[in-house]
């Protein structure tokens, strides 16, 4: 396998880095903008734990804005047309499941899928991060393990009658995350971040927080590799 940069050859002000990171740095902004609104949603679905998510809905926004600082730092416009409609699919999914009521679905979709994607996504970028961003991101990873862990204690506690629903919204989104992933692979590659180490963290992630739920090592091995190949 091809060797990427390690940080300290990174030019962080060329123009195809700052080209790459308008992109990334929109879909990182975009990513946490949905997640703020999500949690938002999920508090309306779920008062009895309307509190916490509320909370997570406010680390989500503060994240934006770390992000956000990450940008101007390399005087990089974010691209955040591009950055919508990456997250068209996802974003078009849980406002519909959350329409019908389905906070299975919803959960699915915000506390495990996107969750592991940002996990896997800050743990990559961590080592070739500017320092101004790495110091960000650290902060932010530590987080998103909390709101990944919500999603695992809620549906661990509601298995057996989420279990069908869960594996419907799997096969549905799981798919769409690949598809993700393929339009970023270029960019990412531009900033030293490797897409099979991503697929790679994100199945570790996604597969452990189905394993914490209660799926069994069989049922790991279908759901997560969904879609993954054509
Ligand atoms: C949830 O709290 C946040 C959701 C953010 C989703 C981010 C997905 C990122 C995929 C793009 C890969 C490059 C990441 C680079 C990090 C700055
Ligand atoms: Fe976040
Ligand atoms: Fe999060």
């Amino acid at each position: 396998m091809q060797q990427l940069a390690t940080q300290s050859e990174i030019d962080f002000s060329s123009e195809t880095y700052k080209d790459a990171y308008s992109r990334i740095n929109a879909i990182v902004i975009e990513g946490e903008q949905e997640a703020h609104e999500n949690y938002i949603k999920l508090a309306e679905m779920l008062p009895e734990h309307g509190e916490q998510l509320i909370r997570l809905s406010k680390m989500e926004n503060r994240h934006k804005k770390g992000f956000e600082a990450c940008g101007r730092n390399l005087k990089v416009t974010p691209d955040m047309k591009f950055a919508q409609e990456f997250f068209a699919s996802l974003h078009e999914n849980f406002q519909t499941a959350a329409a019908e009521g389905k906070v299975v679905t919803c959960l699915l979709i915000q506390s495990l899928i996107i969750e592991c994607f940002a996990i896997a996504a800050y743990n990559i970028y961590i080592p070739v991060a500017d320092d101004f961003a790495r110091k960000i991101t650290e902060g932010v990873v530590k987080d998103e393990y909390s709101h990944l862990n919500f999603g695992e204690v809620w549906l661990k506690e509601h298995f057996e009658e989420s279990k069908a629903e869960l594996e419907d919204a799997n096969r549905e989104n799981l798919p769409i995350v690949w598809k993700m992933l393929n339009a970023v692979e270029k960019d990412a590659e531009i900033l030293a971040m490797e897409k099979e180490a991503l697929v790679e963290d994100f199945m570790i992630q996604y597969g452990e927080a189905l394993s914490n739920i209660g799926f069994t090592t069989r049922d790991i091995m279908r759901l997560s590799a969904y879609g993954l190949r054509g």
